[in-house]
């Protein structure tokens, strides 16, 4: 840079205010570093007991019970308070102990505060007690990698956000070679206790190592977390366990405070639809969550799309005598067609701009895509079982995928249904736009889940969307309409009678919007509807004021597209999630210390006021059940999707027509603002678990 030379940028680093601004900290971070969160009332107590609760009824899989034999029996347990750390079962409970701590699969906003939990609950009860950290996630217990969690460490990242401390994978351990291997750095660090971190993959790695380890008396207990909030424990009746993840409020409170801001953007400059796709691999509860908060004008649930039945097309067919099978489920054209009747409603009262939010997993609720990912799921596990090389690296271009799904039509590999890539499958498949193509064709993670995030859904959906849009425009029932006042001052600017025009030109006038008529889709068009009525002026040509009224009318779809997941996800914690996940980890340590393992550490009454938090174990082998992965039926946890019939669901449904606000008076945004860390928070729960709770009984 000309006349700044190294010496006056030295110089200019050591000015004082200019070294503080550049420090890497900030008041934020140093005003969270010092946060207590609360304590749940029982772990005031100088330690806990276990106490089972046998009111809860599940249904156990067969295969659990098979594969799981020594903690398929497990219970829900109580933690519960007790006063004198002396006697048998104060020297059980504060016994030295290690423990093992690592993080699997996406990274949750709270993460920190169940180590700084865990370890705050061990040392107090022995200063002895140590708490290692397994690094990168599970490959850090398969490879012995592992670091030991200090004072110092806890201290730099409590109640801050990611889970930078000791990372986080998605390996999976789900072989027999790397479970041994698991084992043996468990059994060679003289482990008491395992503790996993992790989704429904990864509790239910949690289960299988519970099952591992039994002989060898190593505990292993799961902690539910992901932002996408599908952790939701039930029993066989429907009571509520756990009623979410930990991460899924800051996730939904960072989406929502964007969110919310292209809302007052776009309803300031009225020229773009902002489509926002919020992460959820496969669940909507961040988009409902999101809907809560926001506001936002159309926010689609893709548990309600799977639900969709089209009466009107069964109807016809019953008239014909037949039955339309396609008239069940969505179809990603019918979809965007239920989009496209939005924004032109919208359009009709003046407004030519919104926000949409799409959730990350609805391909997964669409019929037509549900089947071809099933399909191309099974053809990869099945071409990964039989040959040496992974499909991914045989067939490295797009191309040479589609060429071998071609071949598939014809040959029929021993171990795949001969059926299972058809000629309609591969028409079908090859009128999809090839990013899309690519997007469904993509690896399928360590779990074989399919990678919803690194498909661009948005953009085949606007895609279909700016195409039906012409075609509705084209036959004249897209337009934008014009305020009445504005029709009327400009008529009268040009000496020209609003009322003599304003049947010829429009199809409600004089409503308060007034909508062009159908027929009339362009200038020419135009000039044949005023000539009718002898409207043209004296050389026969359209007035300029009309013209300008009739371009004013004809709308321009602009959009910008949007997603949020990864930023979100990196949030620090909102107060809720700090309290939540420090007392998490306090739960962790009392089942430990109370010799639980197969057992997952839960809040009950997480939906109600702090007041009434109860920690909980939770027993992982009775709620899991087979399901296909990779292209085989497994063991998993079940993910819970959004129930249609809970009273958030509901709600949202309820007030779709008002929040879309295709009417002439204002939009209904909602602004949830930052997450603030201090001060009075707004929420002080998810929105959903708030709805939800109403009227429910809290665990006793
Ligand atoms: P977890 O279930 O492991 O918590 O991860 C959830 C998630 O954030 C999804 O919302 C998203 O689809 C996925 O992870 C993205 O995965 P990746 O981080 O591997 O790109």
């Amino acid at each position: 840079m000309a006349g700044i030379d190294e010496k006056s940028v030295e110089r200019l680093l050591q000015n004082q205010v200019i070294a503080k601004a550049l420090e890497d900290q900030n008041q934020e971070v140093i005003e969270r570093r010092a946060y207590v969160p609360p304590l749940c009332d029982v772990f005031k107590a100088p330690l806990t007991r276990l106490e089972q609760v046998d009111d809860y009824r599940f249904d156990i899989d067969p295969e659990a019970r098979r594969q799981l034999p020594s903690i398929i029996a497990n219970q829900v347990q109580k933690v519960i308070g007790l006063g004198d750390a002396g006697g048998a079962s104060g020297s059980l409970f504060c016994k030295p102990r290690k423990i093992g701590v690592v993080f699997s699969g996406g990274p949750a906003p709270g993460g920190h505060n169940v180590i700084a939990g865990i370890y705050d609950a061990a040392k107090k009860a022995n200063p002895d007690n140590r708490l290692f950290g397994f690094l990168v996630g599970p490959d850090g217990i398969i490879e012995g990698e592992f670091i030991e969690i200090t004072d110092e460490l806890v201290n730099r990242y409590r109640n801050l956000g990611g889970f930078t401390m000791i990372k986080t994978g998605r390996t999976k351990i789900d072989t027999a070679e790397k479970m041994a291997l698991s084992r043996e750095t468990i059994l060679s660090m003289e482990l008491d206790a395992l503790v996993i971190v992790g989704g429904d993959d990864s509790n239910t790695n949690a289960a299988f190592l519970a099952q591992e380890l039994f002989e060898d008396g190593v505990q292993v207990i799961g902690v539910p977390k992901t932002i996408d909030g599908d952790i939701q424990v039930r029993d066989a009746e429907g009571n509520v366990l756990c009623a979410m993840s930990f991460g899924f409020h800051t996730a939904a409170r960072a989406f929502s405070l964007a969110i919310g801001n292209l809302c007052t953007d776009s309803s300031s400059d009225i020229k773009y639809w902002h489509v926002c796709k919020v992460m959820g691999r496969v669940a909507s509860h961040l988009a409902l969550e999101v809907a809560l908060q926001t506001h936002a004008n159309m926010t689609l649930i893709g548990e309600d799309l799977a639900d969709y039945v089209d009466r009107q097309r069964l109807d016809a067919a019953r008239q014909r005598g037949t039955t339309d099978y396609t008239a069940y489920g969505m179809t990603l054209r019918h979809l965007s067609r239920i989009i496209c009747e939005a924004i032109v409603a919208r359009a009709a009262v003046g407004k030519n701009y919104g926000v949409l939010v799409i959730p990350e997993g609805i391909l997964e609720f669409i019929n037509e895509i549900q089947v071809f990912i099933i399909k191309l799921n099974t053809i990869i596990a099945h071409y990964n079982q039989t040959h040496d090389q992974d499909f991914h690296t045989a067939f490295a271009r797009l191309e040479a995928k589609l060429d071998y799904l071609r071949r598939l039509v014809h040959d029929k590999p021993a171990g795949l249904a001969p059926n299972i890539w058809n000629y309609r499958d591969d028409e079908l498949f090859n009128a999809l736009p090839s990013f899309f193509q690519e997007g469904l064709l993509t690896e399928r993670d360590s779990h074989g889940n399919f990678q919803f995030s690194q498909v661009p859904t948005e953009k085949v959906l606007l895609g279909l969307v700016k195409e039906y849009l012409a075609i509705l425009k084209e036959q004249g029932r897209y337009k934008l309409g014009i305020r009445r006042q504005y029709y009327q001052k400009t008529l009268r600017k040009a000496g020209l009678d609003p009322d003599l025009y304003g049947p010829a030109i429009f199809r409600n006038y004089p409503r308060q919007y007034l909508l062009v008529k159908e027929s009339i889709i362009s200038l020419k068009t135009l000039r044949q509807a005023l000539s009718g009525q002898g409207l043209l002026d004296a050389e026969g040509k359209i007035p300029p004021a009309v013209a300008k009224i009739y371009n004013a009318s004809v709308p321009k779809f602009k959009t910008q597209a949007h997603f949020y997941g990864y930023d979100g996800r990196g949030s620090d914690p909102t107060r809720f999630d700090c309290i939540y996940t420090y007392n998490l980890g306090m739960t962790v340590f009392s089942l430990i210390a109370n010799g639980a393992t197969g057992q997952m550490a839960v809040i009950g009454n997480l939906e109600k006021e702090f007041e009434q938090w109860q920690p909980l174990g939770v027993p992982i082998a009775p709620l899991m059940h087979l399901e296909e992965r990779k292209g085989k039926l497994s063991l998993v946890l079940e993910r819970s999707v959004v129930d249609l019939n809970s009273s958030a669901f509901q709600a949202v449904r309820a007030m779709r027509r008002q929040w879309l606000a295709a009417t002439a008076g204002s939009d209904h945004y909602r602004h949830p603002g930052p997450i603030r860390f201090t001060g009075a928070s707004e929420e002080d729960r998810p929105l959903t678990l708030l709805i939800n709770s109403v009227g429910t009984e809290p665990i006793g």
